[in-house]
């Protein structure tokens, strides 16, 4: 038996308007975990300011990104919503990692790379250390289990990376003093169903992305009904009718996106979606999905724009979040720093 409890973790950054990918890949899949899991989950705005946020967007998508949660069905009473930034254990654990993980590690990070792109030598130094900082979100609540995007699935394994390390370098200080056998777990990534890495709607070979500058390639949360149907009609498809089987989806991205994406609006498989579908044109599939999509963002948009209309509710929500979080993050951080050698 692990020496662990189940915990879930995981975290959004505040760096724009939420989109369907941050929905289906992550926020959606939040609500189910609080049935069998104690789960934290955060809002990530110093991952946020890796690149240059305006403060007053930064401040709004804060709020956007608490709301999402809450208007998604987490419950903040059993579970934890916090703002990283209010919680300063994030940095204390972060740059320990730092001193733990090592630069070849780094460089390696495909993310980094995207981001950076030719531009590598210009952009922040927190940039380039952001997976040591996300080891630290995760690790500071010893999280077994943190449900993510495909897109963060190296950064996840960086982490358990990290925790390996910590633990052997670290091994001779944690049996002395008492913390046997292990002080931090290897925590596991969990991606599951149909949508764990939705395209953007213009091009199939990008994911949908917060911070794409065409707004016809994103479904964002909080789009009207219009804007969800006109951007699903102009969606980039393909001439052929859809597969009856999943097979005949290879080779065709932007087809087997929208399918994905309408299996997981549905709390379905893609192959009952081709079940309905197969054999019939983009020409009626679209306005199908389009009307999936408004019924189910629809009233979760509408729960959203009521919480960011009550900021105080808010606030009191997330400083009691942040209150809750900070009572583990010091217990961890006590064992850390005793295990490092620091001076109480
Ligand atoms: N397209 C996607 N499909 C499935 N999951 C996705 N996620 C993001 N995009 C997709 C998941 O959403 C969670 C939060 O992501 P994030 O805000 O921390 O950072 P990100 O992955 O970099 O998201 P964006 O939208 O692309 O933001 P920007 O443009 O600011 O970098 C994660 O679990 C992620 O996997």
């Amino acid at each position: 038996m692990s020496q662990f409890t189940p915990r879930v973790f995981s975290g959004i950054k505040p760096s724009g308007d939420l989109t369907l990918g941050n929905y289906l890949g992550a926020i959606k899949r939040f609500v189910p975990l609080q049935k069998t899991h104690e789960c934290i989950y955060c809002v990530v705005d110093m991952h946020a300011i890796t690149v240059w946020q305006e403060p007053e967007d930064l401040h709004e998508a804060t709020y956007e990104v608490a709301a999402a949660y809450l208007a998604a069905g987490v419950d903040p009473r059993e579970h934890v919503i916090f703002v990283q930034s209010q919680v300063v254990q994030h940095v204390e654990l972060a740059w320990i990692f730092n001193c733990v993980a090592r630069m070849g590690w780094m460089q390696r990070m495909t993310q980094f790379k995207d981001k950076a792109g030719k531009n590598s030598q210009n952009v922040s130094l927190g940039l380039f250390a952001y997976p040591s900082l996300m080891a630290a979100d995760i690790l500071l609540y010893k999280a077994t289990h943190v449900p993510v995007g495909e897109d963060q699935k190296q950064h996840l394994e960086l982490t358990r990376d990290i925790a390996q390390k910590f633990n052997n370098d670290f091994a001779r200080s944690i049996a002395a003093r008492g913390y046997d056998p292990e002080v931090f777990p290897l925590p596991e990534p969990v991606i599951t169903g149909p949508a764990t890495k939705v395209l953007s709607l213009r091009d199939g070979t990008k994911k949908m992305s917060k911070s794409d500058a065409s707004s016809m390639a994103t479904i964002y949360m909080m789009d009207d009904a219009d804007a969800i149907a006109r951007k699903f009609k102009k969606a980039k498809s393909d001439p052929e009718p859809l597969p009856s089987e999943e097979k005949g989806l290879e080779g065709r991205p932007e087809a087997a996106n929208l399918v994905g994406i309408y299996a997981a609006l549905a709390d379905t498989t893609p192959q009952a979606v081709l079940n309905q579908f197969g054999g019939q044109g983009f020409g009626a599939f679209k306005p199908a999905l389009a009307e999936l999509a408004v019924e189910q963002l629809g009233p979760i948009a509408d729960e959203m724009r009521r919480y960011l209309a009550d900021k105080a509710t808010l606030d009191a929500i997330l400083h009691d979040g942040a209150e809750r979080a900070r009572a583990i993050a010091r217990t961890t951080m006590d064992q850390v720093k005793d295990v490092v050698g620091f001076v109480k």
